[in-house]
């Protein structure tokens, strides 16, 4: 029987590219994001492959979360795995001059808006005793660097709430993965540093960064592993990297 995946931050980047790799492997997708024109495309891309549906919402928005997952077809609540990707990083900044509304969208977008996608979702598996939970952390959860520490907060936040699901959910048959990748080439350091494209650019330069796809592949191999076996923690670095900020370039 397919399952059905509810991928969060879909439009792009890690989210995207897990979206192909289920559709690759016959799971059915519901795809949430904040950008209609991209939620479309990528369920065009996919839908002769698996059933695809579209939700339209910011993950800070706890009304909006909870509304938009009542809203799906009672056939599309049998979700059976949860991939918590959406998030961001915004701006590089020392405490004392870092700006206020982008420590807002870090903890309210990475951390905040995981909990109401997470709250909406969990009820919808423990009610059929089983499911996955995959949460995006970042080897910046798991290593703090200066002038990210709020960003670095956040995803230390993630790996907490994994940790927390997987003790209360393991019990219902519910999985809880946590995925903590070091530096993939997607749209995040252009999120990061606000649309400037130079900025965004070098910070891949001179070593061959991860892919999107490399991200999708372990999320891909932790959902198929056979139910005797969690693969609880999943730490992924580029080939030149030996820690968060530690990147050995040419
Ligand atoms: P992208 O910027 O390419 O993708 C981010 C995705 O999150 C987009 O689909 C975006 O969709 C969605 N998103 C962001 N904020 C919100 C929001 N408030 N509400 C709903 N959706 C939101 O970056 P990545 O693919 O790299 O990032 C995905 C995850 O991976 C993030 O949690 C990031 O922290 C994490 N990560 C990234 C790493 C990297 O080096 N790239 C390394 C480690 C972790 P839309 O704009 O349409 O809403
Ligand atoms: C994204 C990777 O190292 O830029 O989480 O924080 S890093």
């Amino acid at each position: 029987m397919s399952r059905i995946a509810f991928v969060t931050g879909a439009t792009s980047g890690i989210g995207k590219a897990t979206a192909e790799a289920f559709a690759g492997a016959g799971i059915d997708l519901v795809l949430c994001g904040r950008r209609q024109d991209r939620l479309d495309e990528v369920a065009g891309e996919l839908s002769s492959q698996v059933k695809v549906t579209t939700l339209l919402f910011d993950v800070r928005d706890k009304q909006a979360v909870l509304a938009a997952v009542n809203s799906l077809p009672d056939e599309w609540k049998n979700i059976d795995i949860l991939v918590n990707n959406a998030g961001n990083a915004h701006g590089l900044g020392t405490l004392d001059q870092g700006d206020t509304d982008d420590w807002d969208a870090m903890i309210d977008g990475n951390v905040k808006g995981l909990l109401y996608v997470s709250k909406a979702i969990i009820p919808l598996l423990l009610a059929r005793g089983k499911g996955h939970i995959v949460n995006i952390s970042s080897i910046a959860g798991k290593q703090t660097y200066a002038n990210g520490a709020v960003y670095c907060a956040s995803k230390a936040a993630v790996e907490v709430i994994s940790e927390g699901m997987r003790l209360e959910l393991t019990q219902h048959g519910i999985k809880t993965t946590n995925v903590a990748p070091g530096a993939v080439e997607t749209e995040f350091s252009l999120v990061r540093f606000k649309g400037d494209e130079e900025k965004a650019e070098k910070v891949y330069q001179g070593f061959d960064p991860l892919q999107a796809g490399d991200i999708a592949d372990a999320i891909l191999y932790a959902v198929n592993a056979p139910d005797r076996v969690t693969i609880a923690d999943i730490t992924i670095l580029a080939g030149a990297q030996s820690a968060a900020t530690t990147i050995h370039r040419k």
